[in-house]
């Protein structure tokens, strides 16, 4: 009877030494996960997932990365049971509108003590802070340029001009929050009668519409068309790549983003979430952008814009919350009424 205990005890000290580590592996693991949706390049994702680990190394960050329009519809679909802990990346606009549908977590993180303008750059209720500005501008080709003895385009009006009739690239808005920076800004520039208007007359020269805000800068340094409507940091990352782009801006004004972060609502790794919310907003964590070809200014204070002549342009006074609030609206009217938005290129 003796002996059968005694080997019962040995049994079970030998099962608890083989299986007592991986159980406690388990569990770490399990509380130990972040899941990012990324909507910035996925070469800037993939190099702040791994500072983030460097930084935290009992977290591993899982991340998807999608435009933002995607992201937004993502986040609708899986409202019921979030797959995403956190949002980082993409315009505001659409931070404002996900805030509105009651896909965001508040969190007031101690961080945002560190932004440079808190009134423009987080929502006044905390759903989303601000982690980069950037402006738009456009990428013509330059090998295009010389060939047909043109000048880049320096204004919103020279992109209707007959000149660039299948010749322009930009991002369709459903799926890209470049794309719909761009529309926005027109709305506001000539007020929303004349806006569609306008809208209608570029269309008729756009060659082809993009998935991702970021794409035409490849199209066009390839030569498939002349003139992409992008962000100026990604063209000039572009441009560093060696493809052969002008980047001008429109005199009359161009459209900005205000970069966005938000935790998602219903999150199954909240404290992670945090910790990465909190990393997001440190000055060390911001001047990371260049090391990732990603040249957006900060919106932290104590870190320094690697690009600054990107943001000493003739920017408009952008609202948010008025793009924010008409996001779903002006996307399907744009869908409805200008182009679909079948068919787009990758
Ligand atoms: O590359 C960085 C960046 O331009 O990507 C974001 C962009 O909106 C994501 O792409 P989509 O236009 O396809 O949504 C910008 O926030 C960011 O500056």
């Amino acid at each position: 009877m003796k002996t059968k205990r005694a080997t019962f005890l040995r049994l079970a000290a030998l099962a608890l030494a083989l299986f007592a580590p991986a159980v406690y592996a388990q569990q770490r693991r399990a509380g130990s996960e972040l899941s990012l949706l990324c909507t910035p390049q996925v070469e800037w994702c993939e190099g702040m997932k791994a500072e983030f680990e460097k930084a935290n190394p009992d977290i591993t960050v899982n991340f998807v990365r999608l435009s933002s329009g995607e992201a937004l519809t993502r986040l609708r679909n899986e409202r019921a049971n979030p797959q995403f802990d956190i949002w980082w990346g993409g315009p505001a606009d659409s931070f404002i509108a996900a805030k509105q549908e009651g896909l965001l977590e508040a969190y007031e993180s101690p961080n945002l003590a560190n932004l440079k303008d808190p009134k423009l750059m987080k929502d006044p209720d905390n759903f989303w802070a601000g982690i980069y500005i950037g402006s738009l501008g456009f990428a013509t080709n330059t090998n295009y340029l010389q060939a047909n003895n043109l000048q880049a385009p320096t204004s919103w009006d020279d992109l209707l001009k007959p000149e660039w009739q299948g010749q322009l690239m930009i991002a369709h808005p459903s799926s890209s929050g470049t794309s719909y920076t761009a529309l926005c800004t027109i709305l506001q520039l000539r007020g929303e009668e004349k806006g569609w208007e306008y809208l209608r007359a570029f269309n008729g020269n756009v060659l082809q519409y993009t998935k991702s805000g970021s794409a035409p800068t490849r199209f066009v340094g390839a030569g498939e068309a002349a003139v992409g409507i992008v962000f100026s940091h990604d063209i000039v990352a572009q441009i560093e790549r060696g493809a052969p782009l002008t980047l001008t801006f429109p005199d009359e004004g161009t459209g900005y983003e205000i970069g966005g972060m938000a935790i998602v609502k219903g999150a199954k790794n909240l404290e992670a979430a945090q910790k990465w919310f909190d990393w997001a907003l440190e000055p060390t964590t911001q001047e990371l952008g260049p090391k990732y070809a990603a040249y957006q200014a900060p919106t932290v204070k104590g870190a320094e814009p690697a690009r600054p002549e990107l943001l000493q342009v003739n920017l408009i006074d952008y609202d948010f919350e008025y793009c924010g609030k008409k996001k779903k609206e002006f996307v399907d009217r744009f869908t409805n009424e200008i182009a679909n938005a079948e068919r787009l290129k990758e």
